[in-house]
């Protein structure tokens, strides 16, 4: 058995990380602070810190706190349209309809009961943003793939779109009503094409990090497109309606676009793509002292092509190797890594990361970004700033 699998069994079983040491993992090289070592301040957060607004239905992740590879079920941020429904799990029905052979009314027993999976993924909203980037978390997932429930409703040939509707629902005006403005109260929708929804990936999610999900990521069912960003992920999900149709609801069509610039053939072209898969990304998390030496904690968040580098320059200096935290190995997992900062002066200092993957894509600098005109898919390479006294 090789390490890297000797350390996922390990913390599959929930064995502390502090114990990790006696294995012969590095301590220093873990997420988790050792005895001694101190959080350094950076100096480009806002006033009021992480949890600048806190309400019952939102939570951000401060992700100074990472001690481990999976975001603590009361630490996952949360964000959602339209609050949180509540739902009775003893009468819960999943409901699958439209163009399928045998319509289902699928109970948490009979989800329970089909052949359940486990997928490690993490994920941000496409809204997330630095310094902070408290819109991120990784899970241990466990539930049963889509294709398992569309195999025993049986899809029909004439089956081209996949639409997911969760049991929150709020009032949407309705679009060229200017004279009479009128709402429709709806729900929260997102729809896959055939293609995806057969696939191997799409997930249906019941627990995470080995319990049910609480309210805040769906209880007691979502659904989850590894390697893509939070808004396709439906929590709360009460109906799967097969269709032949394109499926134009707000959250899949108007909602999760960005336009971005893209010269072909010596002329700007303004181009609007939906926010699917996830941007390569990181971003540097913390700063700790222990002693006169400085570690560096980050995070990668990607589609699930392996990493071939992250990389980590201090004020001007050159690039250097960073090394990714073996902790997380698992495709869809978030990435964590560590830097040790040798010879830090006293003094303000930046430090920004750079992460490239195997298909030669590159965390873009903000200004390769400035073509994006939208606010989402915010990856740039970020600097944090700090003072070392
Ligand atoms: N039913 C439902 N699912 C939803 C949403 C929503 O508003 N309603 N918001 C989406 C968005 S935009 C994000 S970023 C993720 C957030 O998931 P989390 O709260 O588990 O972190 O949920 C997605 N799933
Ligand atoms: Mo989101």
């Amino acid at each position: 058995m090789s390490k890297q699998t000797t350390r996922r069994e390990v913390i599959k079983g929930g064995v502390a990380l502090a114990g990790l040491g006696a294995l012969g993992f590095p301590e220093w090289g873990l997420s988790a602070m050792a005895q001694g070592e101190t959080l350094m301040e950076f100096t480009d957060l806002p006033e009021g810190g992480v949890n600048r607004a806190p309400t019952p239905d939102r939570r951000r992740l401060d992700i100074r706190d990472i001690d481990g590879p999976l975001t603590p079920a009361d630490q996952w941020f949360t964000t959602q349209h339209y609050g949180h429904p509540e739902i009775d799990r003893a009468t819960y029905r999943l409901r699958v309809s439209g163009l399928v052979d045998s319509p289902l009314e699928l109970s948490l027993a009979d989800l329970r009961g089909m052949p359940s999976r486990e997928l490690v993924f993490g994920f941000e909203c496409s809204g997330n943003g630095g310094p902070q980037n408290s819109l991120s978390s990784n899970g241990r997932w466990t539930g049963v793939p889509l294709r398992t429930v569309l195999e025993r409703a049986g899809v029909q040939a004439r089956a081209r779109e996949f639409v997911f509707f969760g049991a929150d629902r709020g009032d949407e005006e309705v679009v060229f009503r200017t004279a009479a403005p009128i709402t429709v109260e709806q729900q929260y929708g997102r729809s896959l094409t055939r293609d995806l929804a057969l696939s191997d990936e799409p997930f249906l999610a019941y627990d995470l990090n080995g319990e049910p999900l609480s309210v805040h990521q769906g209880r007691p069912l979502r659904l989850l497109m590894p390697g893509w960003y939070g808004a396709p992920n439906v929590k709360w999900l009460s109906e799967i309606h097969v269709q032949e149709d394109q499926y134009l609801g707000k959250f899949q069509t108007h909602w999760y676009r960005t336009l971005k610039g893209e010269m072909v053939n010596g002329e700007m072209k303004w181009k609007e793509t939906a926010i699917t898969k996830m941007r390569l990304k990181s971003f540097i998390a913390r700063v700790t002292a222990m002693g006169n030496r400085h570690k560096v904690l980050g995070v990668i968040m990607h589609d699930g092509t392996p990493i071939r580098s992250i990389e980590v320059k201090v004020d001007n200096g050159p690039w250097q190797s960073a090394t990714l935290d073996p902790s997380t190995p698992e495709k869809y997992s978030w990435k964590l890594f560590t830097y040790d900062w040798n010879g830090a002066t006293p003094g303000e200092h930046s430090v920004i990361s750079r992460v490239t993957d195997t298909d030669g894509n590159v965390q873009p600098t903000a200004e390769e970004l400035e073509v994006k005109k939208t606010f989402l898919e915010r990856n740039a390479q970020q600097a944090r700033t700090l003072i070392i006294a």
